[in-house]
């Protein structure tokens, strides 16, 4: 039997959750050990995503389970950090499907969409019954999308789309896409169903990080949408900018989910590994990682604690979340390089995890803003002054 996931709590932070908090967590740390962990291995050599998973996480009601209505869960936001959190427990590429299909893809139907594009996609979305994506980033805008080349026209009553997008999360497997594009009026965001003529998608071959999870190139050529298709209520970038914060708040908990596994495994295999005739966990070298380790956990998660309180209270500014998500992702991979480190060759190995956990957190310091891009968030925000440019 898989020994229990008993977390990492070193300042008691369990005494600040509900109840209701706990026992999602819990919920999702019991799938992420039945369901998540026992394919990790196969499909990461494979490069391929158990699209069944999907399903299986709607089942839960871990899709979008900070929005209310039409189906979802209406959870508080510490509630969907924590099943974040977990799910990134087992590995990135599933956190990474689950924020895309919920802050990527549900949120901005929900914020952005008609009645009927709420009542036709966010139940399906919830249920995991369908898959979303969101495209924004193309192959010559990654940090800068205000320059994206993709457009949108209005012809005979609805719209065509030309342009092309990369490195999109789910994009093969998925049932709808949320698209930005340049349109007359600026940048709009619009719903692409997968068999519109002329949209099509291509994995990305050749990932050596988040190797199990679907990262694809999406093709608009000619590709005609009705008017109904448009999210009315998004105008300009700022509506795109608005949905990479539910995703990076996610991906703040996530990293901490990941940094706690890598930190589990440090912890089991230095107290039984025996070199010199004694556990290497009795060198001071090796504690020394352990608590450089255990205290940065700690300090991110009361970074993600806080910010997702004042989220709840509707207090949490875009900076505030891009100091979580660039802190705990730097941290996290720190964390994973030096779990590596400590299991020595057997760390290299996809029967342990650090290392998988390791390449996976290389994606996500770059996606939804790189570090350094969010570096320059919280400058501008400290001094006034962008040096973006
Ligand atoms: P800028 O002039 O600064 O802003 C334009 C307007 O938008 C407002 N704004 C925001 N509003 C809400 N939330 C935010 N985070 C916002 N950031 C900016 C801003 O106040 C302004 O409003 P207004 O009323 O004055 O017009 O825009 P800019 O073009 O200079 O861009 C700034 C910058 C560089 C920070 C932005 O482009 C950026 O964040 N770049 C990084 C791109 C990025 O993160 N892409 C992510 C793609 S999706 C993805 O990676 C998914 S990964 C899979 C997974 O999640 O697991
Ligand atoms: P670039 O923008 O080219 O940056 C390259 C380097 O230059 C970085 O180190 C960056 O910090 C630095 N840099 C850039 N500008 C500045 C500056 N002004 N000052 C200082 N340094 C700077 N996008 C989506 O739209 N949807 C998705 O679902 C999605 N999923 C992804 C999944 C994966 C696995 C990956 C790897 C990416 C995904 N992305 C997605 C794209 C992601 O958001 C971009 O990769 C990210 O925004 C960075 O863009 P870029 O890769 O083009 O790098």
């Amino acid at each position: 039997m898989t020994k229990k996931f008993q977390g990492v709590d070193y300042y008691s932070l369990d005494d600040l959750l509900s109840e209701e908090e706990k026992m999602v967590r819990e919920t999702v740390r019991q799938f992420v050990t039945d369901k998540v962990l026992p394919r990790v291995a196969e499909h990461g050599r494979a490069g391929t995503f158990p699209a069944e998973l999907v399903t299986e996480m709607g089942e839960l009601g871990l899709l979008g389970a900070n929005l209310k209505g039409y189906g979802c869960a209406g959870l508080g936001n510490v509630a969907y950090g924590l099943i974040l959190q977990e799910l990134e427990r087992g590995d990135s590429g599933v956190r990474s499907c689950a924020s895309v299909q919920g802050a990527l893809v549900m949120y901005p139907i929900h914020q952005f969409g008609s009645e009927a594009q709420k009542e036709k996609w966010l139940p399906r979305l919830s249920s995991g019954e369908a898959i979303g994506c969101f495209g924004l980033t193309e192959p010559d805008f990654g940090s800068n999308p205000a320059g994206l080349l993709t457009k949108a026209e209005k012809k005979d009553g609805g719209w065509v789309i030309n342009g092309r997008k990369r490195w999109i999360t789910n994009g093969s497997m998925a049932h709808v896409a949320v698209v930005w594009a340049r349109t007359d009026e600026g940048i709009r965001g619009f719903l692409v169903e997968k068999d519109r003529p002329g949209f099509s998608a291509k994995e990305i071959e050749g990932k050596l990080s988040l190797r199990m999870s679907d990262t694809s190139d999406l093709l608009f050529e000619d590709c005609a949408i009705p008017e109904e298709n448009i999210l009315p209520e998004t105008s300009g970038l700022k509506s795109a900018l608005k949905c990479l914060n539910q995703a990076r708040f996610g991906i703040a908990w996530g990293a901490v989910g990941a940094a706690m596994a890598c930190y589990d495994e440090a912890v089991e295999y230095a107290k039984t590994r025996i070199q010199f005739d004694k556990p290497i966990a009795s060198f001071q070298l090796v504690q020394r990682k352990l608590v450089g380790m255990l205290t940065e956990i700690t300090k991110a998660q009361l970074l993600c604690l806080q910010v997702g309180r004042l989220k709840e209270q509707g207090k949490a500014r875009a900076q505030q979340i891009s100091m979580a998500k660039r802190n705990n992702v730097y941290h996290a991979l720190e964390i994973a390089r030096t779990a590596r480190d400590i299991l020595g060759a057997s760390g290299i190995v996809d029967e342990y995890q650090c290392m998988r956990h390791m390449v996976n957190l290389e994606s996500v310091k770059t996606y939804e803003g790189t570090h350094d891009i969010h570096t320059l968030i919280i400058g501008q925000d400290i001094t006034g002054i962008s040096a973006f440019e």
